[in-house]
């Protein structure tokens, strides 16, 4: 299966996949989706939200099995977050009908849409709007880079953005959701594992600083006589390091918009968002405070206006311990491993529908752990070794 798959959205020159919300490349990943659901019998349909589903067994019995994952990525981002999961779970069902296991309970498979959030920058845009974290007004406000707003995009790619809403019916109907995900780390790389658990997801967010300062020529106006809002940016990048350093956790500014954002023009506004992460809530909101106060004093000595929204916040997620339990008794039994147990800083859908449904999430090694990367990677044993493990995983959950 892994050999005829089309390389979606991929860059020819970077190597890097572009796989935006709505766009062309998602409108293919779609096909594929449905192509697979309906190569296999499987009953395919859309929910409100634009997810795809795949069901194998009457979904209204309830106490459903499902797994998958999502197949957006992010600006030139790797070949496996996402897909690695929904194509595993397409190999793990075969697997499980070479075995002829008989399910007791509806099995599904689910594409979570717009999950890196690239387009509108709001992470896991489909499994939020299904467990109702998001509501329509906040997704109506979503707009991309060029003000497309997420309802036009919606509209233009032939869905109903006046059906998106909370799916509170068809939560109720799954017992468990199992993710899995290429390790965005290096955890089973170190342990030498192939595929490990999750136990939880750090607590993260989403700020936007944005910096004002006074437009001028940058090639007629004194240094002293600047307002330069790039100055204050630079320096809250460089604090950011410094403070999540200091704390343990992660800071990263790795998005910017510029205006005028000519070359020879100082800026007037320099708008910079920042991703930060931390293994709790306490460190997390220590580290965040800490850079905004230094954006703050910077930006006052040197006449810079600066605001600073928070766009979206994840709290920890402490996946379900029975389940993960589950997991690890059905894993550890089959292969008399301990298979290692690891949190992540990475978000999911897994993480966002924890809150509704138990959910677990199976990590397959990375051997470098990039990922967001070109360079993202897992090998093809290990994969293989990650459908074996999720397919374990399903037969036992599936006749619990
Ligand atoms: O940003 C994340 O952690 C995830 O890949 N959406
Ligand atoms: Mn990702
Ligand atoms: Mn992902
Ligand atoms: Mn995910």
């Amino acid at each position: 299966m892994w050999r005829d798959l089309k390389p979606i959205g991929r860059n020819p020159d970077s190597g890097g996949y572009r796989r935006f919300a709505w766009t062309e490349a998602d409108a293919e990943c779609r096909t594929w989706f449905e192509e697979q659901a309906r190569a296999r019998g499987l009953a395919y349909e859309v929910d409100r939200n634009g997810n795809q589903w795949a069901w194998l067994g009457d979904p209204a019995a309830g106490d459903a099995v499902v797994t998958g994952s999502h197949l957006d990525s992010v600006p030139d981002g790797g070949a496996f977050d996402g897909p690695l999961g929904v194509v595993s779970s397409f190999a793990a069902l075969d697997e499980l009908r070479s075995r002829n296991v008989q399910f007791s309970k509806p099995l599904a498979i689910v594409n979570f849409g717009d999950e890196e959030g690239a387009r509108f920058g709001l992470a896991c845009v489909g499994s939020r709007l299904a467990a109702g974290e998001l509501t329509v007004e906040q997704a109506h406000r979503l707009r991309d880079a060029d003000g497309v707003s997420l309802p036009e995009a919606m509209e233009a790619a032939g869905f109903d953005p006046d059906a998106i809403g909370a799916d509170p019916e068809r939560l109720a109907r799954i017992g468990a959701f199992v993710e899995l995900h290429v390790e965005q780390g290096r955890v089973l790389d170190l342990s030498g594992d192939r595929v490990g658990i999750a136990s939880a997801i750090w607590p993260h967010g989403r700020w936007r600083f944005d910096f004002r300062g006074e437009a001028n020529h940058a090639g007629t106006t004194r240094l002293v006589d600047r307002r330069d809002p790039m100055l204050s940016y630079a320096e809250t990048v460089l604090a950011a390091r410094r403070e999540a350093q200091l704390a343990g956790a992660v800071a990263t500014f790795g998005k910017i918009s510029v205006e005028p954002n000519g070359v020879n023009a100082i800026p007037s506004l320099v708008r910079g968002w920042l991703d930060s992460r931390a293994a709790d809530q306490v460190t997390l909101d220590t580290v965040v405070t800490g850079i905004e106060r230094a954006a703050r004093e910077y930006a006052d000595a040197h006449g810079i206006e600066l605001d600073v929204v928070r766009e979206s916040f994840t709290p920890v997620v402490e996946f379900d311990h029975a389940l993960r339990d589950e997991l690890a008794r059905i894993l550890g039994t089959d292969t008399d491993l301990k298979v290692p147990v690891l949190g992540t800083g990475a978000g999911h859908d897994a993480g966002i529908l924890s809150g509704t449904i138990p959910t677990a999430m199976l990590f397959v090694r990375n051997p470098t752990g990039v990922s967001h990367s070109p360079a993202e990677y897992a090998a093809e044993d290990d994969c293989v070794a990650g459908v074996l493990a999720l397919a374990d995983v399903l037969e036992g959950l599936a006749r619990r």
